[in-house]
């Protein structure tokens, strides 16, 4: 080969190796994030002249639903991070000393040099605080991407409704199929199913006895013995918890078959508590803006005075003379 066409394919080589990196990076986007909150030195002291611009940094963090957040305590004091409304500055001034936890994630104290993570499941805004230094305030934006096609509880894409699934020794082929596709919180959700009989893909004979169940996070959220009409049925429910859902026909024709399918079940967005949250600097930062501009402006503005003076009024004396 000549020199020409093997850099040639070195270049396609290339091209591709960039490619395939930047798909792998964009599906490993697809996926939970691990993100980091440090804890600054000097997030420990409430005043003015602390060399932490904020107790919690970044103050203000979004991530998506299912992220990882990890605080990292890197001042030489112990703290904590808990969930609620710590105290402001002015609060502080008037010697309140405790803020209010919601319950919803604890740390504990933990030293310096120490971390701690949370997993946020749920969508919505979330405040936090150290109760041991409670002027200490931080908030986490939780937001959910609601993909716009069904996905199995694994987050691969349904691609087909009804989704036909059979029971273990292919006895019984149960279709299911429910509306809308995509499951949010606090939505009706109809789902129809029918019965049919593999070998001859004719319906199962009519009132054949199923139980239909419902679980969400391991738990049985729902449960009906019935029997089908004409080999199909229908049943409504309403989730409340987002999060992984199994929707399983047991007990068909009163024998052990069952088949089961899963998905996901989205926060709806208009429940999600929207607010962006406002939190106070460690520094008083608007007064130190305007301590530069009272002490750096105006020298500025005479060193730009003297360099113009200096060029043109040398150009205009120079003039003069002639
Ligand atoms: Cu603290």
């Amino acid at each position: 080969m000549d020199e020409k066409l093997l850099q040639k394919l070195d270049s396609l080589l290339f091209i591709i190796f960039v490619f395939f990196s930047l798909a792998m990076f964009s599906n490993n986007n697809a996926y939970a994030e691990n993100r980091t909150i440090t804890i600054p030195l000097g997030a420990s002291n409430p005043h003015f002249e602390t060399e932490a611009k904020f107790w919690y940094e970044p103050p203000v963090l979004t991530i998506n639903s299912g992220d990882t957040v990890t605080w990292l305590n890197s001042d030489n004091e112990i703290h904590t991070v808990t969930s609620g409304k710590g105290i402001s500055r002015e609060e502080f001034a008037q010697g309140t000393m405790t803020g209010t936890s919601d319950g919803y994630f604890d740390s504990g104290s933990f030293n310096p040099g120490h971390s701690w993570s949370f997993t946020f499941d749920k969508a919505g805004t979330f405040y936090y605080f150290c109760t041991i230094h409670p002027w200490m305030n931080g908030a986490i934006v939780v937001s959910t991407t609601i993909p716009d096609y069904a996905t199995d509880a694994q987050g691969n894409e349904i691609e087909k409704f009804p989704i036909v699934k059979y029971t273990q020794g292919k006895e019984v082929e149960a279709d299911l199929t429910w509306e809308p596709h995509v499951i949010l919180t606090g939505e009706q959700i109809t789902f129809i199913f029918n019965f049919y009989n593999p070998i001859t893909s004719s319906s199962l004979m009519s009132s054949t006895p199923y139980r239909f169940v419902i679980v969400q996070n391991g738990t049985e959220i729902f449960s009906v013995d019935d029997a089908t009409q004409y080999s199909g049925g229908y049943k409504y429910f309403v989730f409340e918890n987002p999060g992984p859902v199994e929707f399983k026909l047991e007990k068909i024709d009163n024998t052990n078959l069952s088949t089961q399918f899963s998905t996901l079940v989205f926060e709806n967005p208009s429940k999600i508590k929207q607010e962006t949250p406002i939190i106070q600097p460690a520094r008083n930062l608007a007064l130190s803006q305007a301590v530069q501009i009272v002490f750096i402006g105006p020298p500025i503005a005479i060193a730009i005075f003297i360099i113009i003076w200096a060029k043109w009024g040398d150009k205009l004396r120079k003039k003069k003379s002639h």
